[in-house]
C-alpha cells in the first residue's frame, strides 16, 4: 500500500498520527499514543460534524472542542494546523497565517513554541480551555455547555436562533478516575446539558500499566446513573459507527451523551500499540518505520502532509463552518435591527467590556448603618452589581444563605434545566466542578461568580490556579474567612489560606475592612478582565468607619491606603492591618495617641493591587525610612516579611483555631489591641 492508493479519509486520518509521532519523536518527549489512536475520532468530529469556521476561531456561537486529556495534544496542534485554523491576536483579531504551522509543530514543547506541552488557552486560537491537570477540561466543558444553554434562553428570540453551540470533550480514563470529573459529569447529568458530548477514550491503558490495576467500574452503568445518554463504538477505527455515535449525540435532546470509544492506544505501532509504552514516550525510530509501513506511509518522510489532505478539509469543515458563520453573521445583523439592546449587550459579552452604566447600583455605606459582616455587605453589592450588569451570573456550592450570594431580583431566576435562563446557579455540594464551570462560563465571556467558605478554597485551588493562568475574570466569594467565624471551630477556620492565595500568580486577593472597601474593591476589581479574583469576606460583624474621621474609602480600589495618620508630624510605627483586623489597628493608634506616639494605619484589603501602584505611590503609604511595623492579620505570617520587614511584628495565627465564640478566639489567640500595643511597646523604633 502506499498514499497514492489510500483513501482520502485514511490519509487525512493517518497524516494526523503520522505528524504527533513525528514531533514527539523530534522533541524527544511527549505522548504519541493517544493522537495514534484517537485520530479517526478527531477526523470524523472536526470534518464532519464540528460547526468550526477555521478562518473564524473566534466566531461565538462556534462549537467548542475541548481535548481533556491534554497529554495528547499533538492531536489538537495536528487537527488545527490541518484544518487551517487562522492565527488571532489576544483581541481575538484573525491575523494572516495559520495558527499552529508545520514550523510550530516541528518545534513542539520547545521554548516559546505555540505547540506547548500541553494545550495552554490564549496561545493558540482553536484551544478552548488549558488542559493538562486530568479532569479541569471536562468539567470546564460543563460550564462551556451551561453557557451555550444560557446565551440561548437569555438571547435566542422567534426567527433569530443565535446560540445553540454544542461541546465536544475528548477525555481518557484519568479524567474520569478524577472526582472532579464526576462532580462536573453529576452536575451536567442533572442540569440535562443535551448539548454535551464527551468522548470517552476507552483504551484500559494508563501510565502505571493497564486499567486492570485501579479502575474497574462499569463507566456506562456509572453515567446512566448519572442521567447521561451512553454510546458505545467497538471500535475506534470504525468511522461509521463514529459517524453513528455522534448522530445520536445530536440527536438527544434531553440528556448529555457520552460515546464510549473502545481504542487502541498507539495504534499501528507493532510492538508498543496496546501498551503503557506507547503513553508517554517518544516511540523510536525504528517503530515509527514500521508503524508508517502499518499505515502505508513514506517511512522515510517526516512532517509529510500528502497532497489534498488540507483541501480535503477546506471542502469539509472549511466549507461547512464559513458557510455557518455567514449565515450567523448575516442572523445576527438584523438582530441588531430587531433587538438592538440585547445586540448591543451580545456585543459587550463577545468583547468582554461592560455597560456603561454597570456601576451604577453599587450601594454605599454610612456609619449610621452601623456593623456588618462584610459577607452581607457583600451580597448587597452583587446584588446592585447584576442590576448593572446582566450577564453576572454565578452560584454557591450549596452555600448561598452563608455567602450571600443569591441574586434576589426576580428576574434573575434559578438555572436549571426548565429555565436554563436563570443566574443564580445551584452547583450543589461539588466545590471542584463549580471552579472548573466558573471558567467555562467566563471563556464565552459571561462574568461568573462562585461561592463557598474560604477554608473549602483548597477543594476548588486547582481551577482557581487556571483561571488565573487561563486570564479569566472568575469572581470567588470566599466567606468566613478566618477564626472570626467561631463555633463552627478549627476544620473550618481558615489560617493558611489568604497566604495560599496570594501565592496564585494572577490572582487577586481582595480581603475589605468595612463595607465601603467591599463597595470600592468590587469597583475596582469588576473591570479587571484579565485576572481572577478572590473576595475574602468575614462571618462576624465589623463596624462601618466614619469616612468623615478617616479616609475615603476609594483608597481601598489602590490595595493599600493611610487610613488614619498620625496627627503630629511624621508616624514612627506603621500598623497594618486587612479585613477585621483592621479595626484593632485603630483602637491600638488611639492607644498609642495616648501616650504620644505617632502612628499611622494602612489598611491594606490587596497586596495584588497594591503592586499594581506606581512606585511613588507605594512609597507614600510606607515610607522605605519608617521600618516599625507591625502587620495584623488573622491568617499566618508567611509573605507579610515583604511589606514589615526583617524587624517587623506580626499578630496573627501561626496554629489551628478552636471551637468557641470568636471573642474568646480572638483573645486566646493573642489577636488584640493589647498585643498590639505589647508589640509596639517592644519595637526598635527609629530615633527612640
Ligand atoms: C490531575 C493529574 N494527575 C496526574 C497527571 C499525570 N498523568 C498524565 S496522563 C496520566 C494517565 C494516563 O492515562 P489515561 O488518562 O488513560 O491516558 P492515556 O494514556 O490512555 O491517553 C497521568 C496520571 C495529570 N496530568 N493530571
Ligand atoms: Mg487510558
Amino acid at each position: 500500500m502506499s498514499t497514492a492508493t489510500t483513501s482520502i479519509e485514511q490519509l487525512a486520518i493517518n497524516t494526523i498520527r503520522t505528524l504527533s509521532m513525528d514531533a514527539v519523536q523530534q522533541a524527544n518527549s511527549g505522548h504519541p499514543g493517544t493522537p495514534m489512536a484517537l485520530a479517526p475520532a478527531v477526523y470524523t468530529l472536526w470534518n464532519e460534524f464540528l460547526r468550526f469556521d477555521p478562518e473564524a476561531p473566534q466566531w461565538m456561537d462556534r462549537d467548542r472542542f475541548v481535548l481533556s486529556c491534554g497529554h495528547a495534544s499533538m492531536l489538537l496542534y495536528s487537527i488545527l494546523h490541518l484544518t487551517g485554523v487562522r492565527k488571532t491576536d489576544a483581541a481575538g483579531k484573525v491575523l494572516p497565517g495559520p495558527s499552529v504551522s508545520l514550523d510550530d509543530i516541528r518545534n513542539f514543547r520547545q521554548f516559546a513554541s505555540p505547540c506547548a506541552g500541553h494545550p495552554e488557552f490564549g496561545e493558540v486560537a482553536g484551544i478552548e480551555t488549558t488542559t493538562g491537570p486530568l479532569g479541569q477540561g471536562i468539567a470546564s466543558s460543563v460550564g462551556l455547555a451551561a453557557s451555550a444553554k444560557w446565551l440561548a434562553a437569555r438571547y435566542n428570540r422567534p426567527d433569530f436562533e443565535l446560540f445553540g453551540f454544542r461541546v465536544y470533550a475528548l477525555c481518557s480514563d484519568g479524567d474520569l478516575m478524577e472526582g472532579v470529573g464526576c462532580e462536573a459529569a453529576s452536575l451536567a447529568g442533572h442540569l440535562k446539558l443535551s448539548n454535551l458530548c464527551w468522548i470517552y477514550d476507552d483504551n484500559h491503558i494508563t501510565i502505571e500499566g493497564g486499567t486492570d490495576l485501579a479502575f474497574s467500574e462499569s463507566v456506562g452503568q456509572r453515567f446512566a446513573g448519572l442521567g447521561w445518554n451512553t454510546v458505545e463504538v467497538h471500535n475506534a477505527n470504525d468511522l461509521e459507527a463514529i459517524r453513528a455515535a455522534f448522530r445520536t449525540f445530536q440527536q438527544t435532546e434531553d440528556r448529555p451523551t457520552i460515546i464510549i470509544l473502545r481504542s487502541t492506544i498507539g495504534y499501528g505501532a507493532p510492538n508498543k500499540a496496546g501498551t503503557a509504552e506507547a503513553h508517554g514516550a517518544p516511540l523510536g525510530e525504528d517503530e515509527i518505520r514500521l508503524a508508517k509501513e502499518v499505515y502505508g506511509w513514506p517511512e522515510d518522510e517526516k512532517f509529510f502532509v500528502p497532497p489534498g489532505v488540507q483541501d480535503h478539509f477546506v471542502a469539509g469543515i472549511g466549507k461547512r463552518g464559513k458557510q455557518a458563520r455567514l449565515e450567523w453573521e448575516q442572523c445576527f445583523q438584523s438582530y441588531h435591527s430587531a433587538h438592538p439592546e440585547l445586540a448591543v449587550q451580545i456585543n459587550h459579552i463577545r468583547s468582554g467590556t461592560l455597560p456603561g452604566n454597570w456601576d451604577e447600583y453599587l450601594p454605599r455605606f454610612d456609619v449610621s448603618s452601623g456593623s456588618a459582616a462584610t459577607r452581607g455587605t457583600s451580597g448587597k453589592v452583587l446584588n446592585g452589581l447584576a442590576r448593572g450588569l446582566p450577564w453576572l451570573l454565578g452560584g454557591s456550592a450549596d452555600l448561598a444563605p452563608s455567602t450571600k450570594t443569591l441574586i434576589t431580583d426576580e428576574e434573575a431566576g434559578h438555572f436549571s434545566s426548565d429555565n436554563y435562563a436563570g443566574r443564580n446557579f445551584h452547583f450543589g455540594v461539588r466545590e471542584q466542578a463549580m471552579a472548573a464551570m466558573g471558567n467555562g462560563l467566563a471563556l464565552v465571556g459571561l462574568r461568573p461568580y462562585v461561592a463557598t467558605f474560604f477554608v473549602f478554597s483548597d477543594y476548588l485551588r486547582p481551577a482557581m490556579r487556571l483561571s488565573a493562568f487561563m486570564k479569566q475574570p472568575v469572581l470567588y466569594v470566599f466567606t468566613h474567612d478566618s477564626i472570626g467565624l467561631g463555633e463552627d471551630g478549627p476544620t473550618h477556620q481558615p489560617v493558611e489560606h489568604l497566604a495560599a492565595a496570594r501565592a496564585i500568580p494572577g490572582l487577586i486577593v481582595a480581603r475589605p475592612g468595612d463595607a465601603n472597601e467591599v463597595t470600592e474593591l468590587y469597583r475596582a476589581l469588576v473591570p479587571i478582565t484579565d485576572q481572577p479574583v478572590a473576595m475574602v469576606l468575614t462571618r462576624q460583624n465589623i463596624s462601618t468607619w466614619d469616612r468623615e474621621q478617616y479616609a475615603p474609602a476609594a483608597g481601598a480600589a489602590r490595595g493599600a491606603y493611610v487610613l488614619s495618620d498620625s496627627t503630629d508630624g511624621e508616624p514612627e510605627l506603621i500598623l497594618i492591618g486587612t479585613g477585621s483586623e483592621v479595626s484593632l489597628c485603630l483602637e491600638a493608634q488611639d492607644a498609642l495617641a495616648a501616650q504620644e506616639r505617632s502612628v499611622r494605619v494602612v489598611s491594606m484589603p490587596s497586596w495584588e493591587l497594591f503592586e499594581m501602584q506606581e512606585e511613588a505611590y507605594r512609597e507614600s503609604v510606607l515610607p522605605s525610612a519608617i521600618k516599625a511595623r507591625i502587620a495584623v492579620e488573622a491568617g499566618i505570617r508567611q509573605g507579610w516579611d515583604r511589606y514589615i520587614g526583617s524587624e517587623g511584628r506580626f499578630v496573627g495565627m501561626s496554629t489551628f483555631g478552636a471551637s468557641a465564640p470568636y471573642e474568646k478566639l480572638y483573645s486566646h489567640f493573642g489577636i488584640t489591641t493589647a498585643r498590639i500595643l505589647e508589640e509596639a511597646a517592644e519595637i526598635e523604633v527609629a530615633g527612640r
